[in-house]
């Protein structure tokens, strides 16, 4: 059965399933109204039969209910991003060719020109789907675990983000080994700020408390004081977020009284387990959290196309600061050197086998066969070295793959973006290391010839045209780009570039 997560919440009809915007939501209106959805999205049809369905919807009860509604009518859900602009969300509705846009009625005047070319795009609003006549509700679909559930995009090494496949059973994969490995309980409840249109979200804080009859609470936006007082609430016991938000909690604290802090300290100590992923985890950022909270954080390594991987122990052996850990249930790793063999005790790539690695690279056939090898490796593009049984992460085969706040940013795709200003000749963007957000985008830029360029108009322009995510932070305006006898940029010689700006 596909609809799995569903199909389990009927027997937690009665426990709370989500807290938003001060409701709780009970695991049976939930799936009351999921079907509800359905019913609407399928009209005359049985199935949607793999339709796509984007949504752009709030982080709450809704986010969940139009999750599963997808779901059971056997649509793909592709989550769309809540502050990208036109452009970005344009590419990824084309991209998937969405048959269906459902979202929150604030995002509506962002979406309607967007439905208006020539392929027909039906776009249902929350509150119109709130308020349609009920209908009888349909028999839905019987579904297999293969068929195609959920489209992601992830940036690459090629200039626009692909778009990632997962099934259902790829995705029940990727919950049953967190929950095997992090020993999720229904009387869990966990706080997600994470942003839901990328796995760290949507898999690992909401499919994961839901798939076991917990309570996830969610919270809109990032504010480390709003953050950390829901922390404190004494049943919350399970929390997830990127080395980012750990950082802005610490330097938060930091600035409280020590008596405040140490009130905190005693709240946070009773937390069941507090995990950091997606990027780096400092090793200082690590200690000071120890300080902070009497928590050595849990640090974890994942991809959107595997899911997670490599986890450091729940309960039995070290956190092991600067190290992911171990494979996770299910998970084979290998790491491969340069000529595609298997080695040990030295650096290479990662390699990754098991059912929670993604189907296919959404329409690109070229790119999924390069992304596996012969024999079904998906090659991560990572390194990591084992030493002593613990994987360690060493960075990116490639330099054009960016880490921000827990983004995965391509260089690529902002030097295409920047290029065609008109006053822009040429440019490249590295990121620089940056304690706070892990690395910070930055580019430089040779100008035309006799051009003057408006720092305030340019960055309105690129805001028009990227997610603020990947707006470069810093500039350098350059007169030429360091190449090599091939002519290729050395990205290397650039980065020292950014310092002290
Ligand atoms: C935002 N700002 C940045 C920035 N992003 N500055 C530098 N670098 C960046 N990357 C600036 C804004 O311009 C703004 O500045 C200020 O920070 C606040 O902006 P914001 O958008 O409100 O940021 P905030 O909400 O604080 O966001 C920080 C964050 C967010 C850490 C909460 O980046 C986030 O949610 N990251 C998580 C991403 C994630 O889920 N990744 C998982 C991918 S899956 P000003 O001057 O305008 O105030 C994956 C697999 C796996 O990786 O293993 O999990
Ligand atoms: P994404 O494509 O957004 O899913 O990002 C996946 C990438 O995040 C991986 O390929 C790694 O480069 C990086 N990543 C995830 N977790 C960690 C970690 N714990 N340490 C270092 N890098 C990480």
């Amino acid at each position: 059965m596909c609809y799995e997560i569903v199909k389990r919440a009927k027997r937690y009809k009665d426990q709370v399933a989500v807290y938003s915007e001060g409701e709780a939501w009970k695991y049976g209106s939930i799936i009351h109204r999921a079907q509800h959805f359905a019913t609407l999205l399928l009209g005359q049809k049985e199935d949607l039969a793999e339709a796509r369905v984007a949504f752009m919807v709030n982080p709450a009860v809704d986010y969940v209910s139009v999750q599963w509604a997808i779901w059971i009518a056997g649509g793909i859900a592709v989550p769309l991003c809540l502050t990208y602009p036109p452009p970005s969300l344009d590419y990824v509705i084309q991209d998937t060719a969405a048959d269906f846009i459902v979202a929150s009625d604030e995002y509506l005047p962002l979406l309607e020109p967007l439905c208006q070319g020539e392929r027909p795009i039906r776009l249902f609003s929350i509150s119109g789907m709130m308020h349609s006549r009920m209908f009888p509700e349909k028999s839905l679909p019987v579904l297999n675990l293969s068929r195609k559930a959920m489209i992601l995009y992830t940036s690459g090494t090629t200039n626009l983000p692909k778009g990632v496949v997962t099934t259902h059973a790829n995705i029940k994969a990727q919950i049953e080994m967190l929950h095997k490995a992090w020993k999720w309980e229904g009387k869990d409840r966990t706080l997600c700020v994470l942003p839901l249109h990328h796995v760290h979200g949507i898999i690992n804080v909401v499919c994961c408390s839901l798939w076991v009859g917990a309570t996830c609470i969610f919270f809109p936006r990032f504010d480390p004081k709003e953050v950390v007082e829901l922390l404190e609430i004494p049943s919350l016991t399970v929390f997830m977020a990127v080395p980012t938000i750990y950082y802005k909690l610490i330097t938060y604290i930091e600035g409280l009284s020590d008596r405040r802090a140490g009130e905190i300290k005693g709240n946070l100590l009773k937390k069941r387990l507090m995990v950091s992923g997606s990027a780096a985890l400092p090793v200082s950022v690590m200690e000071k959290w120890y300080e902070i909270s009497g928590h050595w954080l849990l640090e974890r390594y994942g991809m959107t196309e595997i899911g997670m991987a490599i986890s450091n122990p729940y309960r039995r052996g070290k956190r092991k600061p600067g190290f992911v850990g171990l494979p996770l249930p299910t998970v084979e790793i290998r790491l491969v050197a340069e000529d595609g063999k298997e080695i040990k005790g030295e650096p290479g790539e990662i390699q990754v086998k098991g059912p929670a690695v993604f189907q296919e690279y959404w329409r690109r056939k070229e790119a999924t066969e390069e992304s596996f090898t012969e024999d079904g490796w998906f090659k991560t593009g990572d390194t990591a070295v084992l030493l002593d049984g613990y994987y360690k992460i060493l960075g990116r085969t490639s330099i054009d793959i960016l880490k921000s706040g827990g983004y995965k940013i391509s260089a690529i795709e902002i030097e295409e973006v920047l290029r065609q200003y008109e006053g822009v000749d040429d440019c490249s963007v590295v990121g620089f290391p940056d304690d706070e957000w892990g690395e910070l985008v930055c580019a430089a830029i040779i100008r035309k010839e006799n051009t003057m360029i408006n720092p305030d108009v340019f960055l309105q322009w690129l805001l028009e045209r990227l997610p603020k995510y990947k707006i470069p932070r810093r500039i350098k305006w350059v007169d030429n780009l360091p190449r090599n006898a091939m002519g290729k940029v050395t990205k290397k010689d650039l980065i020292p570039l950014f310092e002290n700006i």
